[in-house]
């Protein structure tokens, strides 16, 4: 009989050690044991925080995590980052579609820091691609923009095991063969943000950057929109507003919103 070890609380202390000094004077940083959603616990947050530039909230369990469309995001006790942000929305001049994809390009950028080089496919998911050009999906990116605030949420499984997982595609970085530390990869987010929302910048250099990390490009792919019927196209590229560009039936048409099944 094996006896399993009890997963370990988030390091709140270590977490603060992760981030850079420059973030620390300007955090408030809410390490959680269990919450419904940190999506939601950002919002008090930031209601307790008027004019902080980065609010941050984390748990070591969700009990109503969200994915996009209201689906369900699992998050098992110490077993990932849940992990929501939230910051003015005029400190980036993104067009919200634009917000998820930045995002999936830090966290690919603070992984490959962290020793695990990690995929995205179109628009909001980490993955790990095999050779044969398998995806299997160990995180996602739930990002909201309104007036006033910016709020993204960013679920990643750390150590999840077979059983946990929700369906056959997706993984964690252990299942992945991958040792990373959550409270490393929180505070190198944080720091990331932090730098981001100082940079104030309007440049999109970093779009070509997820092209780049974008497993979905060249690829045939069926597209299933929103609110209507799954169709073939091949995907091409991105647009500036975070569309992915596809050919069907030989033209061109930009999706917006939707999900997206790799087929070779
Ligand atoms: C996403 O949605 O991938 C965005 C997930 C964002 C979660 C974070 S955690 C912190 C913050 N607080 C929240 O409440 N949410 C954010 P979507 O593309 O709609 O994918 C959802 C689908 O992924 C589900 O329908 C499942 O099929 C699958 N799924 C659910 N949990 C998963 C997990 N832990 N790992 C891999 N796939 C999962």
């Amino acid at each position: 009989m094996t006896t399993k070890v009890p997963r370990a609380r988030l390091d709140s202390a270590r977490i603060h050690s992760e981030t850079s000094p420059t973030v620390r004077d300007a955090l408030i940083l809410q390490v959680l044991e269990s919450v419904s959603s940190t999506n939601d616990a950002v919002l008090e947050l930031w209601a307790e925080n008027p004019g902080a530039l980065l609010v941050a909230c984390t748990a070591d369990e969700q009990t109503a995590g969200r994915g996009r469309l209201d689906r369900t995001w699992m998050s098992p006790f110490g077993a990932g980052v849940a992990l929501s942000l939230a910051f003015p929305a005029k400190a980036i001049a993104h067009v919200p579609t634009l917000i998820p994809l930045h995002f999936g390009v830090l966290v690919a950028q603070v992984l490959e820091a962290c020793g695990a080089p990690v995929r995205l496919k179109w628009p909001n998911d980490i993955v790990m691609t095999s050779e044969t050009g398998e995806i299997r999906k160990l995180g996602g990116i739930l990002a909201t923009k309104n007036a006033d605030i910016v709020v993204v949420g960013i679920g990643l499984n750390f150590s999840l095991e077979r059983p946990e997982l929700p369906t056959e595609t997706a993984s964690s970085l252990s299942l992945e063969g991958f040792t990373v530390s959550r409270e490393e990869f929180i505070g190198r987010i944080l720091s990331a943000t932090s730098e981001l929302l100082r940079a104030e910048s309007t440049d999109d250099a970093w779009l070509a950057d997820y092209v780049n990390l974008c497993s979905t490009l060249e690829r045939e792919v069926m597209v299933h929109p929103a609110d209507g019927v799954a169709f073939k196209a091949l995907a091409t590229g991105i647009d500036e507003h975070g569309g992915l560009v596809i050919l069907r039936e030989g033209s061109q048409e930009i999706v917006t919103v939707g999900d997206i099944v790799h087929l070779r």
